[in-house]
């Protein structure tokens, strides 16, 4: 007996308790523990088995680590199917997340009782696989085809009383699993309760599954798993069980060699590393309770939502008594959008808006506050005097942070009197519902400030980032970058919307000119002006389409027109006839002949431009590691996540590959395309981005 099972016999039970922690994850030793608890529970006589998690749950599935090795015996269907082939009656009690392989063994199981806290699921596609022991054998024959494909092909989470009503579980009770599960199997025993196999079930009568799978696959942008697993379900509907279960387990090892499902698994361990950083291992966060906000525009709004929402007090500080009616009217907005969604109830929703939120236009409000984000206009000066006034204010050890999306925050310090008590806290509009934090640490900044920064991403349910100072940090920065490599292509010949055709077939989920569109093309408007301003390097190409389109008063969606005529709404993209004319003027001014791209080029040179500015952010440290450039884009620049991130890709697609096109497209422009010597080295080496994420 292995002791990731914990074998004990009460009274007529044997009671298999998993103990595997931190999530009991069906590893080997566990897979073969479940099945040598269920012979001895035979061998001894026992009437019934319990199955159920110590700790914090019941199985969260498969072991993911071993996903990509050679699977080893016995393999999760086979322990499922010989968990329901017992002559004895077989329950298992679930807490926690019972998910994936978990909620499978709980379908392999006689009977399913749960507290009512638990929450179980399928959530295999999500990690670019689909249930693979027998989840889409058994469940649709336990509620059927509609509610299955739901359950599966979402992935989502479900409760215990859903799950009752939807009949996965038998019966929710409160207490302890052991001692629940335990009471279950005792009223089983008394009531002579047959033994209930799932498979012996009879299956839904088969739909039209080539439709299905159609409309999954297209509702998955390019994401497989859901589609292949719609393919599961048909064989549980034409073919017998155990047919059903090899067409199964033929899918899932299928999709177990796809580059997605290796992006998926990749970007699930990426976020989770992304806040385990060496240097805070043992540092304490500073107190935070009470944060003050400075400016109540969008952004500072949402700041404020999400710090409310965290159960942090807020004071705002705006510029005026209108000002700061208008930022609390913004404030209410977003929060009556999670009372429409009923993430809160009427009563938070007073609380929150009445007690936890305060408005004020004088900075002496701000004298108790743990932590006060400046979220002001986006300029040097304004920045400055800011911080200044802050520094006279605050109190001793709070935190003074910056919103800024690409000043340098080392200078923002230099202006108080205590630089280690600055952060740059980037956060992503709409702040209350975008999860990207980018925590940016100046060359002053004190450890426990940047655990605060940490702190405060987690309470407010953000993936946080550490980010070095530069001129746009992590992502910004990298985005400057291939934004332009997308111009160059529409100087050279290149369509704005062939690009975000090309790009969106690739998985993005809105190609960079409808982006800009969305976002705002007076932003980077001001960005070139104070580019050329600052002076551009004479090297770099430039051009004026765009300034153009802003000069006549087209900023994007907010004005009905940019790229594209939003005349008929915003979902219908129509191309702008104003904007070829002023691409072609350039063109012809700058004497380029156009010349054709083909989308796969497009995507090629997009990905190696930005993969070669984010090896240059991890060669020079401003992220620490590949895999915080990977959460970055996933989480603030819709990158897809089944590819797994930019450097991921990168990986996948083979980084000598990569070097060599760079290189040649260096030999038309070498500015541009200069090869990172982060890229240079590991091509030299022999080695992959991931493995800088692992040393
Ligand atoms: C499957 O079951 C396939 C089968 O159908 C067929 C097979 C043939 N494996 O997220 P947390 C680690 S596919 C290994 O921070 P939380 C995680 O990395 C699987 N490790 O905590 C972390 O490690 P560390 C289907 C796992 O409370 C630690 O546990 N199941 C696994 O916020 C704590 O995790 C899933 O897809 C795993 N399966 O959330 C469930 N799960 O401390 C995936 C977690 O070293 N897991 N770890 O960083 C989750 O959704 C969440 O982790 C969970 C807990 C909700 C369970």
């Amino acid at each position: 007996m292995t002791e990731a099972i914990v074998y004990e016999k009460i009274g007529d039970i044997a009671v298999l308790a998993a103990n595997n922690p931190p999530v009991n994850a069906l590893g080997q030793a566990v897979r073969q523990g479940l099945v040598e608890g269920i012979e001895r529970a035979e061998k001894e006589g026992a009437k019934a088995v319990l199955i159920y998690g110590e700790g914090r749950t019941f199985f969260a599935g498969a072991d993911i680590r071993e996903f990509g090795k050679a699977p080893t015996e016995p393999f999760l269907p086979d322990v499922c199917t010989r968990i329901e082939a017992s002559p004895l009656i077989v329950v298992s009690a679930l807490h926690g997340t019972a998910l994936g392989g978990g909620l499978e063994i709980a379908l392999g199981s006689h009977y399913r009782i749960a507290v009512p806290k638990a929450r179980m699921g399928l959530p295999e596609v999500l990690i670019g696989v689909m249930p693979g022991a027998g989840g889409t054998q058994r469940l649709p024959r336990l509620i059927g085809i509609d509610k299955s494909l739901d359950v599966i092909t979402s992935g989502r989470q479900i409760g215990a009383k859903e799950a009752l009503e939807l009949g996965i579980l038998d019966k929710v009770a409160e207490g302890e699993p052991r001692e629940i599960g335990l009471a279950y199997a005792q009223e089983l025993i008394d009531a002579a309760a047959p033994r209930r196999a799932i498979s012996e079930m009879p299956a839904p009568e088969p739909v039209d599954f080539d439709a299905l799978y159609d409309a999954v696959l297209k509702k998955g942008r390019g994401l497989l798993a859901p589609a292949v697993a719609v393919r599961g379900i048909q064989a549980c509907c034409e073919l017998p069980f155990a047919e059903g279960m090899k067409r199964e387990r033929e899918l899932f090892m299928e999709l177990m060699a796809t580059d997605q499902r290796q992006g998926l698994i990749h970007a699930f361990f990426a976020e989770r590393a992304v806040g385990k950083l060496p240097e805070l291992k043992d540092v304490e966060p500073r107190q935070l309770a009470a944060i003050g906000v400075i400016g109540g525009g969008t952004m500072g709004a949402g700041i404020a939502t999400s710090a409310l929402l965290s159960g942090l007090t807020v004071t705002l500080i705006e510029m005026s008594p209108e000002a700061a009616e208008a930022a609390k009217g913004r404030i209410s907005g977003n929060l009556q959008g999670a009372l429409k969604r009923g993430k809160i109830s009427p009563e938070k929703f007073a609380e929150l808006t009445e007690k936890a939120l305060t408005l004020a236009t004088d900075y002496a409000a701000l004298k108790d506050a743990d932590l006060v984000i400046e979220a002001v206009f986006e300029e040097m000066s304004v920045k400055k005097d800011v911080f200044t006034k802050l520094d006279a204010i605050c109190k001793p050890g709070a935190v003074l942070a910056s919103n800024t999306s690409y000043l340098d925050v080392n200078e923002i310090a230099a202006c108080t009197s205590r630089p280690e008590d600055v952060i740059g806290l980037h956060f992503f509009s709409p702040a209350h519902v975008m999860k990207l934090l980018e925590i940016v640490v100046a060359d002053k900044t004190a450890a426990d400030v940047v655990a605060t920064g940490f702190a405060l991403g987690g309470k407010m349910g953000k993936v946080s980032v550490r980010a070095g100072v530069c001129d746009g940090f992590i992502g910004n920065r990298i985005l400057s970058k291939y934004r332009t490599c997308a111009d160059y292509m529409i100087l050279d010949g290149a369509s704005p919307y062939q690009i975000d055709a090309a790009l969106e077939a690739f998985g993005f989920a809105m190609g960079p000119y409808a982006v800009g569109d969305l976002a705002g093309l007076d932003i980077g408007w001001a960005v070139r002006k104070r580019k050329r301003a600052e002076g551009m390097d004479p090297r770099a190409r430039d051009f004026t389409y765009a300034d153009k389109l802003c000069e006549d008063g087209h900023f994007g969606q907010k004005t009905g027109m940019g790229y594209y005529d939003y005349s008929a709404g915003a979902k219908a993209r129509v191309p702008n006839p104003e904007v070829m004319p002023l691409i072609e003027a350039d063109r012809a001014a700058q004497g380029i002949t156009p010349r054709e791209f083909t989308d796969e080029e497009i995507v090629r040179r997009y990905m190696a431009a930005m993969v070669n500015e984010a090896a240059r952010v991890v060669g020079e440290g401003i992220a620490k590691r590949p895999l915080d450039v990977d959460v970055t884009l996933l989480y603030g620049y819709g990158f897809p996540r089944y590819r797994g991130g930019p450097m991921k890709w990168a990986d996948m697609q083979g980084l000598p590959g990569l070097l060599a096109d760079i290189k040649s497209w260096a030999q038309d422009d070498p500015y541009f395309w200069e090869p990172a010597p982060l890229l240079e080295k590991l091509v030299a080496e022999g080695r992959s981005f991931d493995d800088l994420n692992k040393d």
